[in-house]
């Protein structure tokens, strides 16, 4: 399977399990699983693929887990717009973490801070170049916010961290906030 081809299945499976799985006739669970024999039917597929996109993805977006029932499940570790309960328990974050977007949106995030948007929760990175890479699919110029996560859970905010390593929180006021790094 050659790159294009890994990142264009990479994106169906992202709007399946994250964003439209009903209009593909998937039920994900609560936790927002859904059985990889239909994940693989919906998208038309074979488990090899669906196998070396999840093995080989640049930033782990998929989990597979057999169940009790011998049943193999897939899910996306972050990035919903569906209703799920990931189920990841509080986590302490570092000192500081990182929000990389498009300079047009600075203005607007000092007056008003970070809001999820369209998913569950703002999403934060561990370190600066990660921060960049996220704003750079804005296309444009690119601003990193740095996050005053230490004073944010003593202030008593609720982070969690997804298993392939991005920082969730629900919203991020502009206190907490600085631009550049
Ligand atoms: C912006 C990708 C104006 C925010 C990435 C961002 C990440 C505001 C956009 C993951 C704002 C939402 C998430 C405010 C927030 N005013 N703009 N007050 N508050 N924004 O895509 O963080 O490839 O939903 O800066 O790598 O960019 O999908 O969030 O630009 O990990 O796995 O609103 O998506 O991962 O955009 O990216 P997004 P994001 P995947």
């Amino acid at each position: 399977m050659d790159h294009r081809s890994m990142v264009g299945l990479s994106k169906r499976m992202s709007r399946a399990l994250r964003h439209e799985p009903a209009r593909l006739g998937l039920i994900p669970d609560r936790a927002g699983w859904v059985p990889v024999d239909d994940l693989l039917a919906a998208l038309r597929v074979d488990r090899a693929d669906l196998d070396t996109v999840v093995a080989g993805n640049d930033k782990q977006r998929f989990a597979v887990e057999r169940g009790p029932d011998g049943i193999d499940r897939i899910r996306a570790n972050q990035g919903h717009s569906i209703p799920v309960e990931l189920g990841l328990p509080p986590a302490v974050p570092p000192e500081r973490l990182y929000h990389g977007t498009g300079a047009d949106a600075v203005d607007s995030i000092r007056a008003d801070g970070l809001h999820r948007g369209g998913r569950h929760h703002v999403h934060l990175s561990a370190d600066v170049e990660t921060a960049r890479r996220v704003g750079a699919r804005r296309g444009g110029a690119v601003v990193v916010f740095t996050v005053d996560a230490a004073a944010m859970a003593r202030d008593g905010h609720v982070f969690h961290r997804s298993a392939n390593g991005v920082w969730l929180t629900d919203a991020v006021s502009p206190g907490y906030l600085t631009p550049g790094r």
